[in-house]
């Protein structure tokens, strides 16, 4: 196993489209194992392999206390079943340091491949639709930020590149 470094907000990595996964081998395991230690580590709740620069529709999820309950998304797509908007504060392991209200669909249907390929189907609701919704953002290029106003985004990108540089 391997901790994977995050791309972090502006990154332009970060806008990049992820590709279907066409065959869930070995490899993709190995990037599912190494993205959930690589969230645990964090720690988090959800990782899409885009942070990672990784391309390809990947998702880990895990909203347990006790990391009892890991969720693998491989190939995701996603319905609307309860329009009435859910506001959550949410952060992103891309965005560090940073919470912003978002506002989004509170139920949804989520059919994908588990971590041996295998087709599954949920309808959360609540923090995991939340997540599963954040983390399908990701793997389109989209970030929680693009939700809140423009004034806020380009503060929270200012402060960051200053860290990076910094950090650098
Ligand atoms: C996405 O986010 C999410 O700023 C997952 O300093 C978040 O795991 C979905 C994290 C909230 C729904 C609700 C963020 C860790 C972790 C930080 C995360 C930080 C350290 C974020
Ligand atoms: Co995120």
């Amino acid at each position: 196993m391997a901790l994977l470094p995050i791309l972090e907000f502006p990154d332009p990595r970060l806008r990049t489209k992820a590709k279907p996964v066409t065959q869930v081998d070995g490899a993709v395991r190995k990037l599912v194992d190494d993205m959930f230690e690589t969230m645990y580590d964090a720690p988090g709740i959800g990782l899409a392999a885009t942070q990672v620069n990784v391309h390809k529709q990947v998702i880990v999820i895990d909203i347990s206390e006790d990391k009892s309950e890991s969720l693998v998304f491989i190939n995701p797509s996603i319905e609307t079943l309860d329009q009435t908007l859910f506001d959550y504060e949410e952060g992103c392991l891309s965005v560090p340091g940073f919470y912003e209200e978002v506002s989004r669909p509170r139920g949804v249907r989520v059919k994908a491949l588990d971590r041996e390929g295998k087709p599954f189907e949920i309808e959360p609701e609540g923090l995991l639709a939340v997540c599963i919704q954040h983390e399908m953002d990701h793997l389109s290029g989209k970030l929680f930020v693009d939700y809140i106003s423009s004034i806020k985004r380009d503060r929270i990108r200012k402060k960051l590149q200053k860290s990076q540089r910094t950090q650098a």
